[in-house]
């Protein structure tokens, strides 16, 4: 990579405006005009995030702390990297179809490499930097504060495969891209050495929009891609799926293609709520002759309206996903403070404390106890966890060890559930004003 760094410093291909016709590039104000990338980040957003970090350390994670919340195994884990985090923008998709080209061209660069045969072999994160830098995945991975230290968990070999460029292209103040390396299908899963379908899901559940990107030349779907979009499940929003390489194709063929596209994919999507697709061609380089460039101009525009929009949302979007976690710590909290009051009420009946515990985990309806949370604190049902995550849960964590609700009070300090339902109803809520004041003013 430094090697590759070197050439690039050496041959600087950021094209003028007046060498971009000779080269044959297209003009980026298409780019400019949408993504506005060069109005500065607003002053308040500092100031947000602050509040952000200030409410989740004083008010969610101690409810967390003292129930165990990070030993679900459905959780969203929440840090204060993550609060402090721009929006992950992430490519993925099959190999040669043109994500790294797509980055390259959104960041007016070639410093990511690109080829005709599989290129990228790591999972890549662009970030913003005063000069171009390159970071090893170790280092990505030690820094607790960052975002990405949670993916040491999946190993040396995954760390050898993960690197940082970071480019000082303003749009990158606001936004990380991560490329991905692409999907070859028939390639076994330890031949990478390392999870490669935990890493991608972890990216995947971190990432504000996910740009799959698909060649009109190669559209076979295999198990790799099924095994990807399985993952992809409960993600449509956020998804685009790109049919890249348009202008290497005539208009027919691309309608074609188009329609091919979606029959293979038609099982793997979800069909009330199907991702978006475009079209185009994402890279630099002017349309060929008789190629649908009207078409192309439209799509391009589309795309970088929703990477737009990702900007301008980001601040609501992180505190509705504070929020939202906010919102299911609490109904954990309840949760296991039910099953803990339940066991108190029926120990007093039944001598041996073992069975009694066995009969509560095992039979949670027969207690009542999801009903008890649903009712008592207008909880929907839908909302609640299945109770085998909680047989689970508490095999890891004996439920004699937690402390009720109450317990928790204390005199001065008042109830820590209390500070959690605040942030719910409250505090967090009462972040959106600025941030909507702040999107009229200076975004
Ligand atoms: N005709 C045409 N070729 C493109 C376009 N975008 C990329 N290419 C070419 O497609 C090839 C693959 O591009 P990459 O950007 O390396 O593709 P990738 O998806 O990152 O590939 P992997 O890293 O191997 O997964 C390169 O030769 C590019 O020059 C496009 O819009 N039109
Ligand atoms: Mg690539």
């Amino acid at each position: 990579l430094n090697e590759l760094v070197k050439f690039c410093l050496c041959f600087p291909i950021v094209a003028s405006a007046r060498n971009r016709d000779t080269l044959g590039l297209r003009p980026r104000d298409l780019i400019h005009k949408t993504l506005r990338f060069e109005t500065p980040r607003a002053p308040h957003e500092k100031l947000v995030l602050e509040q952000l970090v200030k409410i989740y350390k004083r008010d969610i994670k101690p409810m967390e702390d003292a129930y165990n919340y990070n030993y679900l195994p459905i959780r969203t884990d929440v840090t204060v990297g993550q609060i402090q985090s721009k929006p992950i923008i992430l490519f993925l998709g099959p190999w040669s179809t043109g994500k790294t080209s797509m980055i390259n061209y959104f960041l007016d660069t070639d410093i990511l490499r690109v080829g005709a045969e599989p290129t990228t072999s790591e999972f890549t994160v662009v970030g913003y930097e005063t000069s171009i830098k390159n970071t090893e995945g170790a280092v990505l991975v030690s820094d607790k504060m960052k975002e990405f230290s949670p993916l040491e968990k999946y190993g040396q070999g995954f760390i050898e495969k993960f690197g940082g460029i970071g480019l000082p292209h303003p749009l990158l103040k606001k936004v990380t891209f991560v490329d991905t390396p692409g999907i070859i299908e028939n390639r076994k899963q330890q031949e990478r050495g390392y999870p490669f379908n935990k890493v991608m899901q972890w990216f995947i559940d971190h990432a504000a929009l996910i740009f799959v990107v698909f060649d009109p030349t190669k559209l076979d779907v295999g198990s790799e891609l099924e095994t990807l979009f399985q993952q992809l499940k409960g993600k449509e929003s956020q998804i685009r799926i790109i049919l890249n390489k348009a202008d290497s194709i005539a208009s027919q063929e691309l309608m074609r293609v188009y329609g091919a596209l979606f029959w293979s994919l038609a099982p793997l999507i979800n069909v009330t709520e199907p991702p978006r697709v475009y079209t185009g061609s994402y890279w630099p380089y002017e349309y060929k002759l008789n190629t649908n460039s009207d078409l192309f101009k439209q799509e391009e525009v589309s795309v970088l309206q929703d990477l737009n929009d990702i900007i301008e949302n980001r601040l609501e979007n992180k505190i509705a996903l504070i929020r939202q976690h906010a919102v299911r710590v609490r109904i954990h909290a309840l949760l296991v403070d039910e099953y803990l009051a339940k066991f108190k009420t029926e120990r007093s009946f039944l001598s041996n404390q073992e069975q009694v515990k066995y009969e509560i985990l095992n039979n949670p309806k027969r207690f009542d106890i999801y009903k008890a949370v649903t009712s008592k604190h207008n909880i929907s049902p839908f909302d609640l966890p299945d109770p085998e995550i909680y047989k689970d849960f508490f095999t890891h964590n004996p439920l004699t060890e937690f402390m009720s609700l109450e317990q928790h009070c204390g005199y001065f300090s008042g109830c820590p559930m209390d500070d959690l339902e605040t942030a719910i109803t409250t505090s967090l809520p009462g972040l959106l004003p600025s941030v909507n004041q702040l999107s009229k003013t200076e975004l």
